[in-house]
């Protein structure tokens, strides 16, 4: 048998990024999500993490990028990369979208309320036992000492590994990229629901110490005055300041080390697709105008990587094939998802905890 060689094509049937790595063997361990019953607008989501897997075939193992990271040496693959995609939580989906899609659809004046009160503690039934997988999944992988990720579906589906990143580590801060504040309380009486993912931690994870939000474009009044009343536990870089800044040519590097350095030591990623511009995302449930560009983007991983924070976890939501992905066709939504994951992965490693 010969070695691997990292410039060769990927094999059809190989694993993530065309490497074939146990998930007890990987240094990084990924879980696919495949979850979108929540999402407001449009679905797709929960077909994310098979199409990023087709796609990761597509992305050279070298990153020029990373190899100027301290502690990185371009090659995150070397550490060996395993995404195993629950098949149960795509069982779960499969019964929740469609009770979801009937609640928001349904007529609220014609459907008895005792329906919808039926329909509604299914699907928050369901939303908990998600949380309940990925949060077991996660803290497992972390006792193990592996380096975690976590590929959604929507962005209902990271709360779980929030939970069990805070329970391993104790206080944490969250950074998190987004068009969405994704703190509306039980949106559409969904608790669990994607637009409600910060609602949550701000309740129910006290070691959740800060949240930076970067990207807001779509925002609710309520969700303003939450932030505003945080505290500054939340914090928001909107997409309308984060553009004034480019546009007066400020030093966006010396702004990102500015408010990374005022989060807690220990940082989780929270990556929603659609807090780039939607060309690099077209196909992502709720889309919005505006956000970063690829490569702010990953000046903010580059800034992070050259930081002395620590990265616990990472994860990826609201990636969407889109509407005519054939298993013929190649997804742009996925090619920029999984080069994403790559770099998350690659921050990840050279920012792990060390023992
Ligand atoms: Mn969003």
């Amino acid at each position: 048998m010969t070695a691997f060689d990292p410039d060769d094509a990927a094999t059809p049937e190989s694993g993530v990024f065309g490497l074939n790595d146990s998930s007890s063997e990987a240094g990084v361990r990924l879980l696919g999500a495949p979850f979108d019953a929540t999402t407001s607008y449009r679905q797709g989501a929960a077909r994310a993490p098979q199409a990023i897997l087709k796609a990761s075939h597509q992305v050279d193992l070298f990153d020029a990028l990373m190899a100027s990271w301290p502690g990185s040496e371009g090659r995150p693959w070397q550490a060996g990369i395993a995404l195993e995609i629950d098949a149960y939580i795509a069982n779960l989906n499969a019964e929740a979208a469609p009770l979801a899609r009937s609640l928001m659809a349904s007529d609220q004046q014609a459907d008895s309320p005792q329906k919808r009160a039926g329909l509604l503690a299914r699907v928050n039934e369901i939303g908990g036992e998600v949380n309940g997988r990925v949060r077991c999944w996660t803290a497992e992988a972390l006792v193990k000492g592996a380096v975690v990720g976590i590929v959604g579906g929507d962005h209902s589906v990271p709360f779980g590994a929030f939970e069990a990143a805070s329970a391993h580590h104790g206080a944490i801060g969250i950074l998190h990229f987004d068009a969405h504040a994704d703190l509306r309380p039980a949106y559409g009486g969904l608790r669990w629901s994607h637009a409600s993912i910060f609602a949550n931690v701000r309740e129910r994870l006290p070691q959740v110490e800060a949240v930076l939000s970067v990207g807001l474009r779509d925002l609710g009044q309520k969700e303003a005055r939450t932030i505003a009343e945080s505290g500054g536990r939340l914090r928001a870089i909107h997409s309308h300041e984060w553009a004034a800044w480019r546009q007066s040519r400020a030093d966006l590097k010396a702004l990102v080390l500015e408010h990374i350095q005022s989060l807690p030591e220990k940082i989780w990623i929270s990556f929603d697709i659609d807090g780039l511009d939607p060309s690099l995302c077209p196909s992502t449930g709720t889309p919005v105008p505006g956000g970063l560009t690829w490569d702010e983007a990953s000046l903010w991983l580059t800034v992070l990587a050259e930081s002395q924070k620590e990265i616990v976890g990472f994860d990826l939501c609201e990636v969407s094939p889109g509407q005519s992905d054939g298993p013929e066709e190649d997804s742009w939504d996925a090619m920029v998802g999984a080069r994403l994951l790559y770099r998350l992965i690659g921050l990840a490693l050279a920012r792990r905890a060390r023992p």
